[in-house]
Parts: structure tokens; C-alpha cells; sequence
């Protein structure tokens, strides 16, 4: 026994363990820190194991270093490294308290404007506990100082110190191997912070983050103030009259705008064994004052709903790659539906039953203007409330209400649902509808969530019309994009009951639902060509709000003559004559595939350079921050410092906007709390 305890003094004495040492000792802080202050949300044995491990990599990269170094600052280094890293841990900490998310360098070299009101309420955040993350460090010290430890003067070899550098990055890479086979598109598609964290670890986040937040910076230093006008001209163009029909029809109303996820517009009126799928839909699809669009594309890429709340709200296309408001949310400056809208009056609200730091809605949204963002943490969550990425739709519904009713009047509220999105998993309780049967695991449980999100729809509604909401409001519906992805050609056949899918079929297969309704709206099928790009302007226009000045590269679907070419983000276009897939052309109406004469393929060649030239510029803006550079009439830039997210502090601040006037649903109704006029069949509620 004691030979062992001598042995281990021994290594303790080289300089070999003392790395050992310092790293052990930081990985199992590291790892006690992901346990208890993050929630990094590990599922099943691969994430378990990854989370596991995923700190000693990058301790071996960063402690190895200081094994580079000659005679007493090999003990030195190490210690500053190891310093640095536990302050990189411990402001984590304290940030994801606050914030829940991690540090960004964007946050931390933030232009004033975007830093989060850092530092303000750090007394506030800090628990003495929190010093836990030093221990370490002090123990190190001391073992040092009191010679417990004892300094080894030999030199450690250079070839063992690279054999370690080398073998850091093979373990980092093979680490990032597991994790893209478990979560494909990790670094690529950029979804989550707390996902690059669980994945691969705190370090390996530091670095991605700093790449990203350096390629911002140089995209955005690359720009010149003269870059917008060219931006101008073409939007100037592009801008469609409006429709003195519609125009305004819906002035002073609140804004509800319903997020229908990977909700396909195949679905509407679809039947499976005789039942339609989405009759709540269908009626609301149907009814005399819902505008509903037939012809509407989703234009989504990597970044899926956040491409597409992108363009719904800002109408700026996303980026070919990653996500926009993951990349850009932070630091750019926009010019968005909820930013207009408050500068009109509007209190200004995103709903949604996932964490905040998902696609980085919590500090895109104060980008975007945002006074309140109800993220997960403002709803109440058992096991059993949420299914996939978070709360499950009618219980997101139900517990909306509660922050709904305290809103001032007039109001933007949008909410995103969650529950329709892949894997389409749902508890046997809340199923109530027969699969498809086309032997497609993925593709068959479609239906079911899609039936699930409708009679949460249906619920929310019925509460609409109880409290008089509907009256008094315009709704807003959407479909983000598809949920059933282009690699499912056979059962996208079977469903559709054809015999084959073609390019063309797989493009038409793109449309999503976009319905507009209010009280005294003209309603109808509209079938006029457009996509996520053209809501800004066509919402902004029915709500009176003649918009000439902000940059908006869609245009108003309700106008009588406008361009309706639809841009997909790779490119490829639909247009109510032709749909261009690639090289391929085929007729819209029909579906044929033709070989363009010369005439056509003139016609071909201006709708292609359009959309070309929209998407690039569309890329220009967001990539060079382009909007930091116009100020426009009638617009004022946001101030990212307004906002705060946080619980406590949006409880305040309704509470304050309520005793200033008196506009919200609950003085109306004298009092009376809303909520017990919801009604919801959801199985988890009852009691
Ligand atoms: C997560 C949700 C899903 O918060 O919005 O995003 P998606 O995977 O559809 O892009
Ligand atoms: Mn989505």
C-alpha cells in the first residue's frame, strides 16, 4: 500500500503528473458544472458518455501546452491556463444563470448595445457556491507553495509534449465523428449553444464560437456604407402597390401570428381512411373572412424555422449555410415586424415551449425588437408536458393564456408550436388518429402530430372567440416548412397516390399554409404565387401600415400587380408559368417538363437572374450588416439594451405597462382571470 501512495508521490513529483493532475481535477469540476448549473438536456447513452468525456480533449490540448516550457514556468503556465480556463467556466456559469445560454464573444466584445446588461446584477446572479469552480485551483497552489508537490527541474521532451497535441486532436476529432453521427449538422446547421456544449464541450464551444463571431466580423468589415444603395434600388423596384381592397382592413387590431411547425399545405383538406387530418384547419382554411394562400412556398434552408421566422419577419432571405439569427441575430441591426409594430403601439410578444437559446432566438429577438420573449422557462414543465424539443402544443396553448391576457392592447403575438416535428412522436393518450400506412417509419406518424397541433389549434380558438379576442384581432397562420423531407420520394408518392415523384412534384411539395383572417376580412382562396419573403409587407399593408422605407425584399401578396416569382434558397425558382429545377424546366400548371425554345428561355433567364440577384442581395445585407448603415424614415433603430427576457424582470415590467393603461384582455373583462375559460382535452391536465 504505501509503495502505491509512494509511487503516485512519485509521478505527482514530474512534471507529467502534475498535468495529470490539474486536468483530472478540472474534468471533474467541469463535469460537476455541466450536472448542476447547465441544462444541457444529454439523452440516451451516446450523449451521456460524449458529455462525459468531452472535456479532456481540449484539457489536454490547453494544459499540454505548458508542457512546452522549460524549468519553473512549465508551473506557471499550466496554472495560468488553468486560471483562465476557470474563469471561462465560472462566467458561464453566472451568464446561463441569467440567461440561459453560454458567453458568446459577439456578447463579450459587444458594441455596447448587444452586452446583455452584463455586470448590472451580477450581485444578484453570484452565490458564494459559485467559487467552487477556484477550488481546484487553490488546491494546486498550495500543494505547491507548501512543497507538498515538489517542482521537477527536468526538461520534458518535446516529441512526448507534441505526442500530446496530437493526440488532443485526434480525440477532439474523433469526439466531433460521434457527435455529427448523433446530431448531424452540429457545427453546420449551428442550431444551439447548450448543443455544441453537450457535444463536445465548453472549450471546443469557445473556439467555434470565436471562428464564427471573427467570420461575422470580417463579413461585416468587408462592408460599405454604400453597399446599401444598390440594396435600395433593387428593393425600391421590387415594392408592390397596394390594394386599397385590403389596405388597412385590419388597422388598430391585435396581431396573432400562429407558427404551424413543418406543417406541409397537403395536409390541409388531406383525408386518411375517410377522416380529415386538420378539420379545425380546414374549417379556418374555409372560412369567409380567412384570406388563404394556395400557392405559398416555404423558402427555408439549413436553418429551418429560424430561416423561416427570418423571413417572415424581416423579409431577408437566410443564408445558404447555418442559420442567419444564429450567426447574425446578435449583432446585426434589422428592421422587423415586431420592432415597426412597437414603434405603431403594439406591445410585442414570440411564445414558444423550447429553451431561449435555441437557433438563438434570446438575443436575435432583441435584435428584432421584442419586448417579451416566453421561452420555456416561463411555463410550468413536468415530464409528461413535454415530447421532443419541448412543451406539447395544447398545454403551450393553454399556458400562453396566462401572459396573453396581460398583455396591452394593441398586441403582436406570435406563437411556435413544437409538437408536429420530426421524429413525430407522440405519447399513446394524445393519439387519436390513424398512421398512414406507406411503410415509412419517418413519414407515417406525420399525420398524427399534425392532428394533435390542429385540435390544439382548434382549443385555442374556441378560447379566441370565448374571450372576444377573435373579434378584436387578425391571425396570422403559417407553416414553416416541410416535414417530410425530399429523401422520402416512395411514401411522398404514396401519399400524394401517385406513381411517381418528379422534381417538379417535390418543389410543389414545398407549399405551406398562409392564412390571413380577421372579423370583417374579404376571404377567399387566393392563388396568387408567393412565399415566406412576401408576409412582412402583405401583414404590415392589411394593418395600414404604409411601409416605403424599410428594406424588404418581398412584396405584398394582396396586391393586384406584383411579381410572383417565388426564389427557393438554392436558387431554384417557381413562377406561376415555370418551375426551374436546376437545369430542368417544367410548365407550373402542368407539371411538364419542357425544352425551352428561345422565347422561353429568354423568359427563363430574366426570372433566374432575378432571383439571383435577390438572394444575393438579401445575403449582402445580412452578411455585411448592411442596415447598420440606413437609417429610414419613420423607423427608429432598435436599441438592443431594452430587453431583457428574463422572468422576473418581464413579470415587472407587465405589471408596470398594466398600471400605466389600463388596455389589457384582463381590465377588460374586469378582472377575471381568462385562463379558466380555456378549455383543453389534454390528457396531462386532468386531474
Ligand atoms: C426549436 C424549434 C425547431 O425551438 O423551433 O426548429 P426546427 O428544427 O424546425 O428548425
Ligand atoms: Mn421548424
Amino acid at each position: 500500500m504505501s509503495s502505491h501512495i509512494k509511487k503516485t508521490r512519485n509521478l505527482l513529483n514530474t512534471r507529467l503528473g502534475f498535468f495529470i493532475l490539474a486536468t483530472v481535477l478540472f474534468w471533474i469540476k467541469t463535469y460537476i458544472a455541466y450536472r448542476t448549473e447547465f441544462t444541457l438536456g444529454a439523452k440516451g447513452t451516446v450523449q451521456q458518455i460524449l458529455l462525459f468525456v468531452n472535456p479532456i480533449p481540449a484539457l489536454i490540448l490547453i494544459f499540454g501546452l505548458a508542457l512546452y516550457f522549460r524549468g519553473r514556468l512549465f508551473y506557471w503556465v499550466l496554472m495560468l491556463l488553468h486560471l483562465i480556463e476557470s474563469i471561462w467556466l465560472f462566467a458561464n456559469i453566472l451568464y446561463y444563470r441569467e440567461f440561459s445560454d453560454f458567453l458568446s464573444f459577439g456578447i463579450i466584445k459587444g458594441s455596447g448595445d448587444v452586452q446583455n446588461n452584463l455586470g448590472k446584477s451580477l450581485a444578484e446572479i453570484l452565490h458564494p457556491s459559485d467559487f467552487f469552480v477556484f477550488v481546484d485551483f487553490v488546491i494546486l497552489v498550495v500543494l505547491l507553495i507548501f512543497k507538498v508537490i515538489q517542482v521537477d527541474r527536468r526538461k520534458f521532451k518535446f516529441r512526448n509534449a507534441f505526442a500530446l497535441t496530437i493526440l488532443s486532436f485526434v480525440l477532439i476529432f474523433s469526439e466531433y465523428g460521434v457527435a455529427n453521427a448523433n446530431r448531424s449538422g452540429l457545427l453546420t446547421r449551428t442550431f444551439d449553444n447548450n448543443y455544441i456544449v453537450k457535444y463536445l464541450g465548453l472549450n471546443e464551444y469557445a473556439a467555434f464560437n470565436a471562428y464564427q463571431t471573427a467570420k461575422e466580423s470580417a463579413t461585416r468589415s468587408n462592408a460599405k456604407s454604400s453597399d446599401i444603395d444598390s440594396v435600395l434600388n433593387f428593393v425600391k423596384k421590387n415594392r408592390s402597390a397596394i390594394n386599397p381592397e385590403y389596405f388597412g382592413k385590419a388597422k388598430g387590431k391585435n396581431v396573432f401570428v400562429i407558427h404551424l411547425e413543418s406543417f406541409q399545405q397537403f395536409l390541409i383538406n388531406y383525408k386518411v381512411d375517410g377522416k380529415e387530418v386538420t378539420p379545425n384547419l380546414n374549417k379556418f382554411y374555409k372560412n369567409k373572412n380567412t384570406i388563404s394562400f394556395d400557392n405559398f412556398y416555404h423558402q427555408v434552408s439549413q436553418g429551418k424555422t429560424s430561416d423561416a421566422e427570418m423571413m417572415m419577419e424581416n423579409s431577408l432571405y437566410g443564408l445558404p449555410q447555418g442559420s442567419a439569427m444564429v450567426t447574425y441575430g446578435t449583432q446585426n441591426t434589422y428592421q422587423a415586424a415586431p420592432a415597426i409594430l412597437d414603434q405603431k403601439g403594439y406591445t410585442t410578444a414570440s411564445f414558444h415551449g423550447d429553451v431561449p437559446s435555441f437557433w438563438n432566438r434570446d438575443n436575435t429577438y432583441k435584435s428584432w425588437g421584442y419586448q417579451y420573449f416566453f421561452d420555456s422557462d416561463y411555463y410550468q414543465e413536468k415530464p409528461s408536458y413535454s415530447v421532443g424539443y419541448g412543451l406539447k402544443d395544447k398545454i403551450f396553448f393553454k399556458d400562453s393564456v396566462k401572459y396573453i391576457q396581460q398583455l396591452p392592447q394593441p398586441f403582436y403575438a406570435k406563437l411556435i408550436t413544437l409538437t408536429n416535428h420530426y421524429p413525430y412522436e407522440l405519447d399513446k393518450p394524445n393519439v387519436s388518429f390513424p398512421a398512414t400506412k406507406t411503410g415509412d417509419n419517418t413519414v407515417d406518424p406525420y399525420v398524427q402530430t399534425a392532428h394533435y397541433l390542429d385540435q390544439a389549434f382548434g382549443e385555442f380558438i374556441k378560447y379566441l372567440n370565448k374571450t372576444g379576442l377573435m373579434k378584436n384581432s387578425m391571425i396570422v397562420l403559417y407553416g414553416d416548412h416541410y416535414g417530410i423531407s425530399n429523401n422520402h420520394r416512395a411514401a411522398i408518392a404514396q401519399l400524394l397516390h401517385k406513381k411517381e415523384i418528379t422534381d417538379y412534384d417535390l418543389a410543389q411539395f414545398q407549399k405551406v399554409p398562409f392564412m390571413i383572417h380577421a372579423d370583417d376580412l374579404k376571404g377567399g382562396i387566393n392563388h396568387t404565387y408567393g412565399g415566406e419573403i412576401d408576409a412582412l409587407p402583405t401583414i404590415l399593408h392589411l394593418l395600414g401600415i404604409k411601409d416605403n422605407n424599410t428594406v424588404q425584399f418581398g412584396n405584398d401578396l394582396l396586391s393586384k400587380k406584383r411579381d410572383q416569382t417565388v426564389a427557393f434558397r438554392n436558387g431554384d425558382l417557381v413562377s406561376p408559368k415555370y418551375t426551374v429545377i436546376g437545369s430542368n424546366v417544367y410548365l407550373t400548371k402542368t407539371g411538364k417538363e419542357i425544352t425551352p425554345n428561345d422565347e422561353q428561355s429568354k423568359e427563363i433567364k430574366k426570372l433566374q437572374n432575378h432571383v439571383n440577384k435577390e438572394l444575393s442581395m438579401s445575403d449582402r445585407v445580412i452578411l455585411g450588416d448592411l442596415l447598420r448603415f440606413y437609417n429610414p424614415k419613420g423607423f427608429k433603430k432598435v436599441n438592443k439594451k431594452d430587453f431583457n427576457y428574463k422572468y422576473s424582470y418581464a413579470m415587472k415590467a407587465l405589471k408596470d405597462s398594466d398600471n400605466k393603461s389600463k388596455k389589457t384582455l384582463l381590465d377588460k373583462i374586469h378582472k377575471k382571470d381568462t385562463e379558466k375559460l380555456y378549455k383543453t382535452d389534454a390528457p396531462e391536465l386532468k386531474k
